[in-house]
C-alpha cells in the first residue's frame, strides 16, 4: 500500500504508526543488517531517511543498501533537494511553513523537480512545522528560521490549517532532532482535532510514555531518530 494511503487508513481505524529515522551520514553500511533487525524487532512501519545536511550521494547509498535487506517502505525526509533518490518509495515534499525563508518555502522545491522527473516516487506535499524543543536544532541552524514557541498554540494550529488549505496532504510537527522535550500533547490534540489530514510527530521522543502520549493525543505516525541511534530500545514491548 502507498505510504499516504496507509496513513489515511490508520487515521480512520485509529491504528498508530511508527517510523525510525536514519541519517545517511551516521549509519555505517556495514551495520545495515543489525539495524534492520532492530527496526523490525521494534515493529516499525516505515524507515525514514534524511538529515539537515547530508553528504552528496550518501542517501542513495543507504537507500540502496536498505532495499537489499528489507521490504519496509523507505520514505525520504530530505533536508534539501540533493538528498532525493529514485530508489526510495516515497518523498515527503516539504515546505517549512513555520519559517519565512524562501529557500525552504519554494527554492529547494524547484530544485527538487528535476530530481523527481521520470521517477516512481510517491510524492507527498507536506507542511513542515518546526516547534521549539528547548534547544537550537539543526533545522533551525541550517534553514536560518526560528521555531514557533510551544506557547503559541493558535499560531501553530493556524499554520497547520493554512498548510492543509494550500493542498498539503500531511502535517509534520517537528521539535527538532534530539530536542530536549517533544511537542506538547495539548498542541498535538488541538491540531489533530482541527485538521482533516494525517499528522506526523517527531523530535525528542525518547520514552515509551512520550510515545504513547503522542499517540493518545492524536499523532498518526511518530518518528524516532535519536533514541534509536543511541541504542535506547525502549520500545521493546509491542507498540499499540
Ligand atoms: C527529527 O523528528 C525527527 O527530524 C526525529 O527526532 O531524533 O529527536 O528522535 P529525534
Amino acid at each position: 500500500m502507498l505510504f499516504l494511503k496507509s496513513l489515511i487508513e490508520a487515521k480512520k481505524s485509529g491504528q498508530k504508526l511508527l517510523a525510525i529515522l536514519l541519517d545517511p551520514d551516521k549509519v555505517a553500511l556495514t551495520d545495515i543488517s543489525t539495524i534492520i533487525f532492530k527496526i523490525e524487532t521494534l515493529k516499525a512501519d516505515f524507515i525514514f531517511v534524511g538529515g539537515s545536511l547530508v553528504k552528496e550521494g550518501a542517501t542513495e547509498k543507504l537507500v540502496k543498501a536498505l532495499k537489499k535487506v528489507t521490504n519496509l517502505k523507505v520514505v525520504l525526509f530530505p533536508g534539501d533537494a540533493s538528498q532525493i533518490t529514485n530508489l526510495a518509495d516515497t518523498l515527503l515534499f516539504m515546505s517549512l511553513l513555520s519559517g519565512r525563508n524562501p529557500e525552504y518555502l519554494i527554492n529547494q522545491q524547484i530544485k527538487a523537480v528535476s530530481k523527481t522527473q521520470n521517477s516512481n516516487l510517491e510524492i507527498i506535499p507536506t507542511a513542515y512545522l518546526l516547534i521549539d524543543g528547548g534547544k537550537v536544532s539543526s533545522v533551525e541552524k541550517i534553514s536560518n528560521t526560528k521555531p514557533i514557541s510551544q506557547n503559541q498554540e493558535e499560531l501553530i494550529v493556524n499554520t497547520a490549517l493554512a498548510g492543509q488549505f494550500m493542498g498539503n496532504q500531511l502535517v509534520y510537527l517537528e521539535a527538532g532532532s534530539g530536542a530536549k522535550y517533544p511537542v506538547k500533547t495539548e498542541i498535538i490534540r488541538e491540531l489533530t482535532n482541527q485538521l482533516q489530514i494525517p499528522v506526523i510527530v517527531g523530535g525528542g521522543i525518547r520514552t515509551q510514555k512520550q510515545l504513547e502520549s503522542a499517540y493518545v493525543s492524536g499523532a498518526d505516525l511518530v518518528v524516532i531518530g535519536t533514541a534509536f541511534e543511541e541504542n535506547n530500545l525502549f520500545l521493546k514491548s509491542d507498540k499499540k
